[in-house]
């Protein structure tokens, strides 16, 4: 007899993400279902503002990606404005992507994935000193493997096992589960990069703040440039960007990197992981300067069915957003400058799944055949997508991308993967380890083309008007970590009169459509085996290598429009709120 096992929250972090599945009696997924439940609403209150302000208002979809939707909106009022920014711009903008981009990684395999593949108390098992000859089976110059540095890693989490709050971050986890691969000394290596990326990922927020003032969510775009004029001409800024480049490039080329490449071999024969991936469209875009003439990630296509051999070049009209299992009001594929947000919340449905204790429960449960998520289904001429590290990677092999080409086929080299191996969840994690080193090593040339250019050219942003008799329309469009995003604005009588953001989490995690066809997330799910019924790191390991971000993907609030908390600031009271 079929069960429905109910995951939910999938991830504390980036908003509720909820994952049910029917497992036949051989613990094999035959349905999944996925579900945001949260709504928050941001597009709707873009309408009726000022162009200018909306992208400050956009950049709150997400503290995670924190400057990609500022950016791409900026981007979309400059396209629907026809604005050419100036270069210096340009450049200053895509190194702060650079830094996003690499801090969410790092943070995204350590922080939030890492432990689905590295089971911290075996670390503490390890033997130090065999864990530290290992690391350099995996590179020449490892990172925070020293003999000391691995005792003090396991002193602190022993420390941890032991006080009253038990593992502290890693308490709740399916230690010990038949899934994990590593031994315990590879186990050890990955808990010391794990604190050392609490380091790496402070330092890459401070070259965000660098040219953006703060992190999260940087203030320096405008409409027509940035405002950072002080620090790109300020020799002592810039200076510390290239130092802090250099410590982040060491640590994904020396700890990330390797890791992978360790976690590869290892899990090369966990079935759970090499399963097949569920939907094999992938799409991607142009993005990250280098130069002038050269972006890092060059295509602006994609692929389908998993074929390499073709790259098709992507028509903006043929973005649509549907919502037949989604809880808005328009079932209809819409495109984004016409898309609507209306909510229409018809909740859960009575039902039972597998307890803690194994046994059925009564639970709520999605209401498979009616409405079920926050997040609308995004198609491209009627087909579902991936987007993200795997997609920018498969699309950019297939179009012959020099840089990513070479970057992949020493990815299975070192390996000993197939090429088919990427079109799995350990290719999509790999992926993203890949991507970061591409851009680790050819970030610089961006430094170097602003260093060259502020000696000649000294302007950051340029004049344009609002005419309040035109109607405008644009879009920005980009690379955010987890993948393609685009923003879409219409502007009328000189306000936002409409707005829709298309994101990367949405493409990905995305509800059946009215074809029945499945997003990426849940078709995923379809045909694993779980072995334990009532610890399904299977299902969280794959759904976390997308590495969800449902803040963004449905852009909080009460579902019946209640108010949920008040605050009163008072500015005299030396920076404390009442809440
Ligand atoms: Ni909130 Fe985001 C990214 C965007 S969502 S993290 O990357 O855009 O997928
Ligand atoms: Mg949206």
């Amino acid at each position: 007899m079929s069960k429905r096992i109910v995951v939910d929250p999938i991830t504390r972090i980036e908003g509720h993400l909820r994952a049910e599945v029917i497992v036949n009696d051989d613990g094999v997924v035959e349905d999944a279902f996925v579900s945001s439940t949260l709504w928050r609403g941001l597009e709707v209150i873009a309408k009726g503002r000022d162009p200018r302000n909306v992208p400050l208002i956009m950049q709150r979809i997400c503290g995670v990606c924190t400057y990609q939707h500022y950016l791409n909106s900026t981007k979309a009022v400059e396209d629907a404005l026809s604005i050419k920014i100036p270069y210096n711009a340009e450049l200053v903008r895509s190194l702060m992507k650079i830094a996003l981009m690499i801090h969410d990684h790092v943070v995204h395999f350590y922080h939030l994935h890492g432990v689905d593949w590295i089971d911290i108390p075996s670390a503490l098992k390890a033997d130090p000193k065999k864990a530290s000859e290992l690391a350099f089976k995996y590179t020449n110059s490892p990172i925070a493997t020293g003999t000391d540095v691995l005792k003090r890693a396991q002193e602190k989490v022993a420390k941890l096992a032991n006080s009253s709050q038990g593992l502290g971050p890693f308490a709740n986890a399916y230690w010990g589960h038949k899934t994990y691969r590593l031994t315990p000394e590879q186990n050890l290596i990955g808990l010391s990069h794990y604190l050392k990326a609490l380091e790496v990922q402070r330092i890459a927020a401070k070259m965000m703040a660098i040219f953006g003032g703060k992190n999260p969510h940087p203030q320096s775009l405008v409409v027509g440039g940035v405002t950072c004029i002080m620090d790109i001409l300020d020799p002592t800024r810039t200076t510390e960007y290239m130092d802090n480049l250099k410590v982040l490039e060491d640590f994904v080329l020396h700890a990330y990197y390797p890791d992978i490449k360790m976690a590869a071999q290892m899990y090369k024969d966990e079935p759970s992981v090499v399963k097949p991936i569920g939907v094999k469209n992938f799409m991607t875009t142009s993005d990250i300067m280098l130069s002038r003439d050269e972006e890092l990630f060059k295509t602006k296509g994609y692929i389908l069915d998993g074929d390499l051999s073709k790259v098709y070049e992507i028509d903006e009209d043929k973005i649509t957003e549907e919502a037949t299992h989604s809880w808005y009001e328009d079932d209809e594929p819409q495109h984004p400058y016409d898309g609507t947000t209306e909510p229409k919340y018809t909740g859960f449905v009575n039902g039972e799944s597998v307890g803690p204790d194994g046994k059925m429960t009564h639970s709520e449960n999605i209401d498979a055949k009616g409405k079920y998520s926050w997040i609308k289904a995004p198609r491209y001429d009627g087909k579902a997508m991936e987007v993200g590290p795997l997609a920018d990677i498969l699309v950019g092999y297939a179009d012959n991308n020099k840089i990513i080409v070479h970057a992949v086929n020493e990815f299975l080299k070192e390996t000993g993967l197939p090429k088919e191996a990427l079109f799995t969840t350990l290719g999509r994690t790999a992926a993203r380890a890949i991507h970061a080193k591409i851009i680790a090593q050819n970030a610089m040339k961006t430094f170097h083309a602003l260093i060259e250019n502020t000696k000649v050219d000294e302007e950051t942003c340029a004049p344009y008007i609002i005419d309040k008799d035109k109607e405008y329309k644009g879009r920005g469009m980009g690379l955010a970590p987890r993948g393609m995003l685009s923003h879409w604005i219409r502007i009328k009588n000189g306000v936002c009169e409409n707005y829709q953001a298309v994101v990367p989490s949405t493409w990905n995690a995305s509800p059946e459509d009215a074809t029945g066809q499945k997003g990426p997330y849940e078709a995923d799910l379809i045909g694993l085996k779980i072995q334990d019924l009532t610890q399904p790191l299977e299902i969280i390991r794959i759904i976390h290598s997308y590495d969800p971000c449902i803040a963004c993907a449905v852009h909080v609030m009460d579902t019946k429009g209640n108010t949920l908390s008040q605050y009163k600031v008072n500015p005299l009271s030396n920076g404390v709120c009442d809440a």
